[in-house]
């Protein structure tokens, strides 16, 4: 049986993937943080198989303890400070966490691997965030990289370290270069849950409100189910690589009013939504779209769920849950 750890297990990506790699057979466990992390009841209800090493990416020795523990073949880094706003106001932690924290994971397993760097194959969760003031378009995996925030200038660190100790050791270390992909497990700090949620009080006579920032951002939106399985065919090649991950299809968050205030019957949801400069970026990410071409051709993958289905799945499991007392 294969055996996989997973940082960032209390995740959206994190879940999906323990489900994912427990159909596929494998012995998951699952890095936990905190003394009494509250996620860990959720790991424990969805995926009741994976076990959990108490562990942070900013503490070498513990990821070293849980690596000895778990013995895993394969280590998917998905823990970091993830929400770019607020990546402003804790620069510092965010760098400590999703830039220094994947240089504490890469030396555990090099350290941990021996004399067989390549035996534990290693994933790094990087994001089409470091593209940041885009230099073309389509993204693909030679873009220049022009992150336009800290939580971005921290993913490129994490990416370039990636690289180096996939050159520097010979390791099995790819990254993933992941656009936005959502679902409805993404929390609630991001703008398209924050938008579901609103849209089910709404559409339940609950709210009458939704203040948001920039509505002409642009991004590639996917299903994160589709997204962990790009993560898993990347660790069963050959050779270590880099790839992008994406739909190829853009959309506004205007886009993604219509489509999820028109599942609810209501075409025209300009008298429910405000703007607040609150929620306005010191700088912005204009234009995210991803060219997946690579991904499509080594790893054989594709996303199967559209940007409508999306956007109607993660309003219908707001309603359901504001139905269900959740
Ligand atoms: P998420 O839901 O915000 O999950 C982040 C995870 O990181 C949580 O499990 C969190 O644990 C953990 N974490 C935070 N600080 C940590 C620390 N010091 N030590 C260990 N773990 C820590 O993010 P996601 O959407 O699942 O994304 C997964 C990864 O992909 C992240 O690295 C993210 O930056 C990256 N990414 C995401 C997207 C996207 O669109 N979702 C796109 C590109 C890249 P707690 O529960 O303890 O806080
Ligand atoms: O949903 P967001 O917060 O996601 P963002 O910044 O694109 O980051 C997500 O995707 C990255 C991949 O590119 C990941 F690496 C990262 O970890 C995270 O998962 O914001 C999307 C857009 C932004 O342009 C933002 O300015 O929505 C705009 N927006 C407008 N009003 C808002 C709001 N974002 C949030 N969170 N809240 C608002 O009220």
């Amino acid at each position: 049986m294969p055996s996989a750890l997973i940082t960032g297990i209390t995740g959206q990506d994190g879940l999906y993937l323990a489900e994912h790699l427990v159909a596929k057979g494998y012995d998951v466990h699952g890095v936990i943080r905190g003394q009494n992390n509250p996620r860990r009841e959720l790991v424990e209800r969805l995926v009741p198989e994976v076990r959990l090493h108490n562990g942070d990416l900013t503490d070498l020795s513990s990821l070293m303890r849980a690596l000895r523990d778990a013995e895993p073949d394969e280590v998917y880094n998905l823990g970091a400070v993830s929400f770019v706003a607020y990546s402003w106001e804790n620069a510092f932690v965010t760098s400590d966490v999703t830039a220094f924290g994947v240089l504490n994971i890469l030396e555990a397993v090099r350290l941990h691997a021996g004399d067989d760097p390549a035996a534990v194959r290693f994933y790094q969760a990087s994001s089409s965030e470091m593209f940041g003031k885009v230099q073309e378009v389509p993204q693909s995996e030679g873009t220049l990289l022009w992150p336009r925030s800290p939580y971005g200038v921290a993913k490129a660190y994490g990416h370039h370290m990636t690289i180096n100790y996939r050159e520097s050791y010979g390791m099995h270390a790819s990254s993933g270069i992941l656009f936005n992909h959502e679902s409805p497990r993404r929390g609630p700090e991001f703008v398209t849950r924050k938008i579901s949620q609103a849209v089910a009080r709404i559409s339940l006579g609950l709210a009458d409100e939704l203040v948001l920032g920039n509505l002409d951002a642009r991004r590639d939106w996917g299903f994160a189910g589709d997204y962990v399985d790009a993560m898993w065919r990347m660790l069963q090649q050959p050779e270590p690589g880099d790839y992008v991950v994406a739909t190829g299809r853009t959309h506004s968050i205007r886009d993604f009013l219509d489509v999820a205030f028109g599942c609810v019957g209501i075409a025209d949801w300009e008298p429910y939504v405000r703007q607040d400069p609150a929620f306005m970026r010191p700088a912005e990410v204009d234009e995210l779209v991803g060219d997946a071409g690579r991904a499509r051709e080594v790893l054989g993958w594709t996303p199967t769920i559209s940007f409508e289905e999306l956007v109607s799945m993660m309003v219908l499991a707001d309603i359901e849950a504001v139905k269900a007392g959740w």
